[in-house]
């Protein structure tokens, strides 16, 4: 009898408590963690030349590439870069956002083929000449895949990137492959 009036008393005490404990921090996340903003990546790059070139699966448009005549061959997508009007395929989606501090991003490749998503000081080329206009290569891209930096801001085809922790004020990205693929991004 006494024992029972103990395991009584030890629930009543210890319901409240994870009554009180267990919702607040569900409560705290949702209004601490706005919704991410996501930009995408594309691109319509033709898997028959691409892969002729860089290797099977390297690009893996499934995008209706085969059926329709909107995806760039190889040649043409380096041609129209040199010529100073890279093709308008190649593209993150929107432009330039607005957001508020503590607001992520989600970077999302739609696209055939890899791209970065690279943090810059001001837009410039990227690490493969043949795709920069004559532009220098930027500082943040130069050394290319070899460099980590580089490498952990890739987004293989199909995967997500998410950018965290921006501070109050302007950022700029772009692709380092893909220089005329940028975003900037205004933190409130
Ligand atoms: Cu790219």
């Amino acid at each position: 009898m006494r024992f029972l009036t103990i395991r009584l008393l030890a629930m009543l005490l210890i319901a409240p408590l994870t009554l009180w404990f267990v919702p607040a921090p569900v409560a705290l996340a949702d209004e601490d963690t706005p919704t991410p903003l996501q930009i995408v990546a594309l691109d319509e790059c033709d898997p028959t030349t691409f892969n002729a070139k860089l290797g099977p699966d390297f690009c893996k448009n499934v995008a209706l590439a085969f059926a329709t005549s909107f995806a760039t061959k190889f040649a043409d997508l380096f041609a129209k870069a040199a010529a100073g009007a890279p093709d308008p395929g190649w593209d993150f989606e929107p432009d330039k956002v607005t957001i508020r501090k503590g607001t992520s991003l989600v970077v999302v490749n739609q696209g055939g083929e890899p791209h970065t998503f690279t943090e810059v000081a001001k837009f410039g080329g990227g690490f493969i000449t043949g795709l920069n206009g004559g532009e220098a290569p930027v500082p943040e891209c130069a050394g290319g895949f070899k460099d980590v930096a580089v490498a952990r801001t890739r987004i293989l085809q199909g995967s997500q990137l998410q950018v965290t922790g921006l501070s109050k004020g302007e950022h700029h990205f772009e692709c380092c492959i893909h220089p005329w693929m940028h975003v900037t991004v205004d933190v409130k």
